[in-house]
């Protein structure tokens, strides 16, 4: 492993004005996009969908790194050309979800750790070979009566840091995502509370398991109220208190925090990054790592019609360059309007 090969992939991943594209929903979590705009899931017509977003003149510009699928690594876009290859002719670093989703913790039945480790060492090179140079876990943290246990804070932080460690040692760059879920009825300050906790846990998990901080990004969720909460908090309210709870947590050698979506709507993501980034300087790039704030629209603009392909590319450009603009602190609610 070099710590300088790791940093430069991980510098470039949270380079200025631009963001991740997050494509790697497993296939139950495509078929519940697909239906809703009534699109056939099939191989296919994921590979045709995915390859309109790859193939947008923008990725360029506003995307540094795209995370896909076990299914989409292994694919080629309808001409042959590996769908890897589009992503790095378009300047982007193809990336790979590498968790095999959640099961029931045991002692927490309520609760989820995301499982994936058994393996792993063996799935990475094969990875690595086709092209990818970063990777992605997720952990799952609910909120509710009697939830999170430390039970679940601690075996997801270690089972985060046993991930990271065996990514990097395999030259590839592990994404680390502890997500604190925003479906509760739960206000901004315990979403604060929780994800502090869970970041603090991770942190100390990832320094126990010699990971080097340089050679990660982040990708967490903001402070938020829960979307069945009472009390929706202000763009400002969110901003400061996210950057708030990450100098508290997150030390200055990690490049960069790349956020999830987490449910919220688009123009909330957007919104909320750029506030955060209008109150820099920061000790870390702050940027998106998203999936439905970035493909919403364009799966809507799509719907499965070759005939829409021109307006679902439109779509997806227009949310990559807001979000761009909002990764640098420059996007404002007015420049919306221009080019929707
Ligand atoms: C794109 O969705 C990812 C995969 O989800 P499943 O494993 O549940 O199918 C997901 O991990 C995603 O990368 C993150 O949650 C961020 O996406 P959002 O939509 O929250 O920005």
């Amino acid at each position: 492993m070099s710590i300088a090969d790791l940093e430069k992939i991980a510098q470039k991943l949270v380079a200025p004005g631009k963001g991740i594209l997050a494509a790697d929903e497993s296939s139950g979590t495509i078929k519940k996009r697909f239906d809703a705009i009534g699109v056939e899931s099939t191989e296919t017509t994921r590979r045709d969908y995915r390859e309109m977003m790859f193939r947008t003149p923008a990725m360029k510009e506003f995307i540094s790194g795209v995370i896909l699928y076990d299914e989409t690594i292994w694919q080629d876009a309808s001409d042959g050309t590996p769908l890897v290859k589009v992503i790095a002719d378009a300047g982007a670093v193809p990336g790979i979800k590498v968790d095999e989703g959640t099961e029931m913790l045991p002692g927490s039945p309520k609760e989820l750790i995301t499982k994936g480790l058994d393996g792993l060492s063996k799935r990475l090179p094969k990875y690595y070979e086709r092209g990818a140079r970063f990777a992605k876990w997720r952990a799952v943290i609910d909120i509710g009566a009697g939830i999170p246990t430390y039970n679940c804070i601690h075996a997801n932080a270690h089972t985060l840091a046993r991930y990271a460690a065996l990514c990097q040692q395999a030259n590839i760059v592990p994404i680390v995502e502890p997500e604190v879920l925003m479906d509760g009825e739960h206000d901004i300050d315990t979403c604060y509370e929780v994800t502090e906790w869970a970041l603090k846990e991770t942190f100390s998990e990832l320094y126990k398991a010699e990971v080097a901080l340089e050679g990660i990004v982040l990708k967490p969720n903001m402070a938020i109220a829960g979307k069945k909460s009472a009390k929706k908090a202000s763009v400002a309210e969110v901003a400061e208190k996210t950057v708030r709870m990450l100098k508290n947590c997150v030390p200055p050698a990690v490049p960069g925090i790349a956020f999830l979506s987490g449910g919220q709507s688009d123009e909330d993501a957007t919104a909320h990054l750029d506030a955060m980034n209008k109150l820099g300087p920061l000790p870390w790039k702050l940027t998106f790592s998203y999936g439905r704030a970035l493909q919403a629209a364009p799966q809507k603009a799509w719907s499965g019609k070759k005939d829409n392909v021109a307006a679902g590319q439109r779509a997806f450009a227009h949310r990559a360059r807001m979000n761009g603009l909002a990764a640098l602190g420059k996007w404002a609610a007015a420049i919306e309007k221009e080019g929707a």
